[in-house]
């Protein structure tokens, strides 16, 4: 998907071919964003990119596949991987997202470990620092959520972490505020190598929107709901109509669940519960894809879908494009 237009007079054709003019002589790599769930990578990289490719939730495991955003500016090219928390996994979907997680880690020219500095430091980040020190690609650590902490709270944090030697450096941040995101974006730069872009630098991601809108509406299901819910469900597009000469999507969705009584909470008293989602979906994807919606959204019982290897794959189906890095 391009990058939208900019609207402050800007010329993201004309950017994009300085950088493409530029070319050897700006950097380009990828950084993978990795952390605990929760921890703030996908609000962080939309911060960085300015635009909201990845969906956030205040629960854990939002994320799913290894997601990519492109940075192209007169610095080069930067490449985000937004990741999926990393947890113990219990189901094949699990195992599959630390995978893709491990997977972005192993391939990305830098990593960016995002730590909740809110939360206290527990085993979980031992782990993460421990998987994090394995490596041996440029590492850099962002200490996120510095709004909900007091500045005496954060510096033995920042302590613990630079005690480690692990990281070129360390930044404290706030993905929601902005704060620090400059200095972590010109921390992350220095660490990439020299180099053409790997992209098309008029790209904002490389995920087709078709992906992009079940994960919207996605959205809307965790906003919804609570407990075991969020966790047991996924959003599966059946169809997806363009009509010809109309400035009009039809689209036809399920939010799978595993159990009868998930599908009853979602559908709500007399559906007002799936009413409210599908509303509050389709005017995210009206203003994202800029046109009218119309939305069909069921609910659908698939037990154990989150162990079923076709189902899982049906799933991924829409997450990549034959788009090969130049
Ligand atoms: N106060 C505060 N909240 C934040 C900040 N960054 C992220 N959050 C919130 O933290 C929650 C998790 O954010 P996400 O960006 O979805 O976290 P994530 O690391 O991508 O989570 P997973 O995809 O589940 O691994 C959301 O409710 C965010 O609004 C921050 O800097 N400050
Ligand atoms: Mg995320």
């Amino acid at each position: 998907m391009k990058r939208p237009p900019v609207h402050d007079g800007r010329d993201v054709g004309a950017a994009a071919a300085a950088t493409g003019a530029a070319g050897a002589r700006g950097r380009a790599g990828t950084v993978a964003l990795v952390g605990r769930p929760n921890a703030g990578k996908s609000t962080l990289m939309n911060r960085l990119l300015a635009e909201k490719v990845a969906i956030v939730s205040d629960k854990p495991q939002t994320t799913r596949h290894r997601l990519v955003g492109i940075l192209s500016d007169e610095r080069g090219q930067m490449v985000f991987y937004d990741t999926p928390g990393i947890h113990r996994p219990l189901h094949r979907l699990n195992k599959q997202m630390v995978r893709h997680a491990m997977d972005a880690v192993n391939d990305a020219d830098a990593r960016c470990l995002l730590v909740d500095a809110a939360a206290t430091f527990g085993s979980g980040d031992a782990y993460m620092l421990d998987l994090i020190g394995e490596s041996r690609a440029p590492r850099l650590l962002a200490l996120n959520k510095i709004d909900k902490v007091r500045k005496p709270d954060l510096l033995p944090m920042i302590d613990r972490y630079a005690r480690s030697g692990v990281f070129a450096e360390i930044v404290p941040i706030s993905a929601a505020t902005g704060d620090g995101c400059d200095r972590l974006l010109a921390a992350l730069w220095q660490l990439l190598p020299d180099g053409p872009p790997l992209y098309d630098p008029e790209l904002l991601t490389i995920h087709p929107e078709r992906f992009l809108a079940a994960e919207r509406i996605r959205e809307k299901v965790l906003a919804a709901t609570h407990e075991e819910l969020p966790f047991a469900t996924a959003v599966l597009i059946e169809r997806w109509e363009e009509e010809e000469g109309r400035d009009l999507l039809r689209l036809y969705a399920s939010i799978l669940v595993e159990r009868p009584g998930q599908k009853k909470i979602l559908v709500g008293r007399q559906g007002q519960m799936i009413k409210a989602i599908g509303t509050a979906a389709r005017h995210d994807l009206e203003e994202f894809l800029g046109r009218r919606v119309f939305l069909d959204l069921q609910v659908r019982l698939e037990p154990g879908w989150r162990e079923d290897r076709a189902l899982l794959a049906r799933l991924d189906r829409d997450l990549d494009v034959d788009l090969e890095p130049r």
